[in-house]
């Protein structure tokens, strides 16, 4: 049976259906990004928030700024803005759930103006944000916004024809000034430290450009509440389509699959209203600092340990490395005698319990998060999420040599291309062509890589680590059998 809402009636009595009246929903959130994450994670708390309240004005609208955004948009449009969440245990147990709080869905590529009018309608209140690194269009360099972009510059100039999320926000921010409406928040739900203060500096930086009066106001009226969001949803499967036809007679053509752990901490700080989600246990907080930085630097880094060196040696997935005694304690001496001495104590939390939980978190059978997945666009993650432990640790006088050791591996992996038994590997990255030119030159220039300044800054001057890291290049150029390596900085 199709998912959609005529057919809701005849599947609620074999999986769990939405239980509040979805033709009464009125749309309060405006979400740009709808991915699997997005609706594993916000979507998912609202629907939570749907099924016991009465709180129909905070149904979500999702917005798909690229063409990319079409597949999405199809099916949603089919289902009506429904989909399965499937949520994994690690010990076989599987919850099924349809989720009904994406009411509305709206492809800015066919129709702009449905989109500007969509913010800057009263009723929307927030606008959130999960655009990846990738979208908030830093220059990598400087950190600065890139004003380069060519799409910018085309939005720049034509303020009525926008193209990335800047020219949408602003164009709709106008709107709403002139009709007297209060602005919305806008709140990021990336991966990013700090995201809301990113998201702000930006907004700003591109406003004050376009239209310096507009900023003032933006600058004085709208919130941009920091968050740390947690949930691990790796990308959908055949196999999970062929699972809800098969067991529950559903054709969802594009379902979500997560773990059960969920997390979203937010700081309380929305200057149009926000749902009462902290009975579902979001938490909402003065400053996210802490919590984001323990996330960014443990899970988002342990992550790619183990899908760098994941890849090179030819696991697949992250659970099948975790399985593997030598990636798993790679990963956790990387967390114990790495980062935890950089993060110190955060009050409220037991570290070791955190890290003993995201081991049980990597190892879930179930979950068969792909490594290609985690080792996507490391360009702009690994910046973020590890090399700044490493440069504190050599501020610090601290161990640098797991991530070193991850630094050199993904040099190899740039270059080579292929695991360790010669299978290419899937390189999905935005900066995939400079990675390889500047890797392929290691072979007479043992320290090319690190010469890309807006990834790595001025590492490549560092004695300590240049050392360490020409050792390890050397080790894992000569023979790719990496493990053995991982074991030697074991020790
Ligand atoms: C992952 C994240 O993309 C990555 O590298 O580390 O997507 C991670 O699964 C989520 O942040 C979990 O909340």
């Amino acid at each position: 049976m199709e998912l959609n809402q005529k057919n809701l009636d005849n599947l609620s009595n074999r999986i769990s259906c939405p239980e509040y009246d979805r033709k009464s929903l009125a749309t309060g959130i405006v979400h740009i990004g709808v991915g699997g994450f997005h609706r594993s994670h916000q979507a998912y708390y609202i629907h939570l928030l749907l099924q016991k309240d009465d709180a129909d004005n905070w149904a979500i609208c999702g917005v798909g700024l690229r063409e990319g955004d079409r597949n999405m948009y199809n099916v949603l449009k089919e289902q009506d803005g429904l989909y399965t969440l499937v949520t994994q245990h690690p010990n076989g147990d599987i919850e099924n759930e349809i989720i009904g709080s994406i009411a509305e869905f709206l492809l800015a590529v066919d129709d702009p103006q449905a989109v500007i009018d969509k913010l800057a309608s009263e009723t929307t209140k927030i606008v959130s944000l999960t655009i990846t690194e990738g979208g908030y269009n830093f220059n990598p360099s400087t950190g600065e916004f890139d004003f380069e972009n060519p799409d910018i510059q085309h939005e720049l100039r034509n303020p009525n024809e926008p193209k990335t999320v800047y020219g949408y926000l602003t164009a709709a921010l106008k709107k709403r000034r002139a009709n007297g409406f209060p602005p919305f928040t806008i709140m990021s739900c990336d991966n990013i430290q700090h995201n809301g203060a990113a998201a702000r500096k930006m907004v700003l930086a591109f406003a004050k450009k376009q239209d310096p009066q507009l900023a003032s106001w933006i600058e004085k009226e709208v919130s941009f509440p920091n968050s740390m969001v947690d949930r691990i949803t790796p990308v959908t499967t055949k196999e999970i389509i062929d699972y809800l036809k098969n067991e529950y007679d559903l054709q969802d053509k594009w379902p979500v699959v997560c773990e059960p752990f969920i997390q979203w901490v937010v700081e309380d700080n929305f200057s149009n209203g926000r749902p009462q989600l902290e009975n579902l246990g979001v938490q909402f907080v003065p400053d996210v600092t802490p919590y984001e930085k323990m996330k960014i630097r443990l899970l988002n880094a342990g992550h790619s340990v183990l899908g760098i060196t994941g890849a090179i040696h030819g696991h697949p997935t992250i659970d099948s490395c975790m399985r593997d005694e030598t990636f798993r304690k790679f990963m956790r001496g990387f967390m114990d005698k790495e980062v935890t001495p950089i993060l110190g104590s955060i009050e409220g939390i037991d570290m070791e319990d955190y890290k003993d939980n995201l081991e049980i978190r990597f190892g879930n059978p179930n979950i068969k998060d792909s490594v290609s997945r985690i080792c996507s666009e490391s360009s702009a993650k690994l910046p973020k999420f590890l090399i700044p432990t490493l440069i504190e640790n050599l501020e610090q006088d601290g161990s640098i040599k797991f991530a070193t050791f991850i630094l050199a591996a993904w040099c190899y992996y740039s270059d080579k291309r292929i695991n360790k038994d010669g299978r290419p590997t899937e390189i999905i990255d935005a900066m995939a062509v400079q990675l390889h030119e500047a890797a392929r030159k290691t072979a007479t220039e043992p320290l090319a890589f690190l010469e890309q300044e807006s990834l790595f800054g001025n590492l490549s001057k560092n004695k300590r680590f240049t050392e360490l890291y020409k050792e390890m290049i050397g080790k894992i150029y000569g023979d790719p059998n990496i493990k053995k390596y991982m074991q030697d900085v074991l020790g």
